[in-house]
């Protein structure tokens, strides 16, 4: 009968001596190894954790005392998963920050080849400038600056507006391909001359594209689904009774051009959870980065609760078995990095309990 693969060969004093010679030509023996390059199931080395708006609120506004958004490019405290720490990432394939922008402030525009979505957590009328083109934030919004495209941040209101920050970078950083550069144009403007704000709405989201539209990117050509809209729809879903065990009434941000996820790397979600809904138990290979808009609840992942309220940010890592328990109606936002998996064909999920 072969042998368990979690099972190690024994040790012997020769073959310790071997390892060490061998381990000086910078090899090793994938007998001692192979049991963790091929576990039976995902083996995660982040952690669910929960983000308590709360208790976070006063330092991330005190960031504004310490750095501007200019001087820091990008005034952001990285959640940072508590067994990842210094890796800047909340799963090993996913980021995610809170970034704070204050009145009349500026964060500089540049692009770079990670792909990057905001979800809007409070305050409203700071925009998201994206090759020029703003979107003015409000709260529940999404707003997506994908690979490769000039992005800045202004602030045209009066209140802190502050939201998630979501993008593949360690993923990205992991396969290698991490470009970016600052924007410098000819006469010193500070962001590409862009369509007026909301064009991107007008022309690609009614579910509609204009004839002839073409497109040479796999990146949605809407950028920002404003909340009303996506609530409205999740609503609407419900009263059809198109509920799922496992999710409620949840429904993908989608590249209306394709049919696909709203970028090729993230996949970003929005949930509802009718009043006495529980769902069942699920897990999947991809991660899930959660933010709550509405409602008060918990989340069971692993053994461990989560109690949640509205701007708390939560994170479920690969494979872990979860489920929600809202106390009354509940919106939930979540992204992850699931287009990944599915493009790739290592998606799997696994509905109801183990
Ligand atoms: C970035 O460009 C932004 O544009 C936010 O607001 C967070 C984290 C890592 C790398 C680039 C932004 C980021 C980021």
């Amino acid at each position: 009968m072969s042998r368990a693969l979690d099972q190690k060969p024994e040790m012997t004093n020769a073959r310790a001596d071997y390892y060490g010679r061998i381990g000086e030509h910078n090899m090793t023996p994938l007998w001692e190894v192979i049991h963790k390059l091929l576990a039976k199931e995902p083996v995660t080395q982040a952690t669910p954790h929960i983000w308590k708006y709360d208790e976070i609120r006063e330092l991330l506004l005190e960031s504004a005392d310490v750095i501007s958004a200019a001087e820091a490019e990008r005034r952001v405290l990285v959640l940072e998963n508590p067994t990842l720490r210094d890796q800047s990432c909340i799963t090993e394939a996913l980021y995610a920050g809170l970034q704070l922008i204050m009145p009349g402030e500026i964060a500089p525009t540049h692009r770079h080849s990670p792909a990057a979505l905001r979800f809007i957590i409070e305050g409203s009328r700071a925009f998201t400038a994206i090759n020029g083109e703003k979107a003015y934030m409000e709260p529940g919004d999404l707003i997506l600056t994908p690979s490769w495209v000039w992005h800045d941040h202004g602030h045209d209101g009066t209140e802190p507006v502050v939201w998630l920050d979501g993008l593949d970078i360690p993923m990205i950083r992991h396969m290698g391909p991490v470009f970016a550069e600052p924007y410098s144009g000819d006469s010193g403007e500070f962001h590409p001359e862009g369509n007026p704000s909301g064009d991107n709405q007008s022309r690609y989201g009614a579910n509609m594209l204009p004839v002839g539209a073409k497109f040479d990117t796999d990146n949605s050509p809407v950028f920002h689904y404003p909340y009303p809209k996506t609530r409205a729809a999740l609503v609407e879903l419900a009263k059809s009774g198109h509920t799922d065990a496992c999710h409620g009434i949840k429904m993908e941000y989608i590249n209306p051009a394709n049919g696909g996820p709203a970028m090729p790397t993230l996949g970003t979600f929005m949930q509802y959870l009718p009043d006495g809904f529980k769902t069942e138990t699920y897990r999947s290979t991809a991660a899930w980065v959660y933010s709550v808009v509405e409602g008060t609840g918990r989340t069971m992942i692993g053994d461990q609760v989560f109690n949640w309220s509205p701007r708390d940010n939560f994170v479920v890592p690969a494979w872990y078995p979860h489920h929600h328990e809202p106390d009354g109606d509940a919106f939930l936002f979540s992204f992850s990095d699931k287009p990944v998996h599915d493009k790739l064909g290592w998606f799997r999920e696994a509905r109801g309990a183990a």
